[in-house]
């Protein structure tokens, strides 16, 4: 058996989670925050048998999209009147999907 962890977009946790449950795949999303820009998105635990790892990577590949993000720089604001002029945003494509697939050593539902 493995764990999947897929980070997600949370525009895209919804679709995923409807194609894992048409699929009578089990799973669970926990609400998460991105490191870097510090914005929502969904981590979904995903415990399958071996052989449905690819079923379940596909449909990540398929429900996820990339998309561009901006990032405003921050900076106090006597520097930036020094600077006199306004800092560009930073843009960072965020991944589709980021996913880990684990060993899981034993699984119980008690
Ligand atoms: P964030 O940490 O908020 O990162 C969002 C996006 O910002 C990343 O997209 C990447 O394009 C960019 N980014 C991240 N760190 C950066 C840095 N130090 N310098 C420049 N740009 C940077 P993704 O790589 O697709 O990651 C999307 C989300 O997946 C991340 O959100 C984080 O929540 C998770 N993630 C990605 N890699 C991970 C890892 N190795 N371990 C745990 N979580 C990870």
């Amino acid at each position: 058996m493995k764990l999947i962890v897929a980070i997600v977009q949370d525009a895209d946790a919804g679709a995923v989670l409807d194609a894992l449950m048409a699929q009578d795949l089990r799973a669970t999303k926990v609400s998460s925050t991105g490191g870097f820009l510090v914005r929502g998105n969904a981590t979904i635990l995903i415990g399958v048998a071996d052989d449905l790892v690819d079923r379940v990577i596909d449909l990540l590949r398929k429900h996820c999209h990339a998309r561009r993000e901006f990032v405003s720089p921050v900076m106090p604001l006597s520097e930036a009147a020094a600077a006199r002029h306004w800092v560009q945003p930073l843009e960072v494509e965020v991944g589709g999907a980021t996913v880990f697939v684990l060993d899981v050593q034993r699984f119980e539902q008690l």
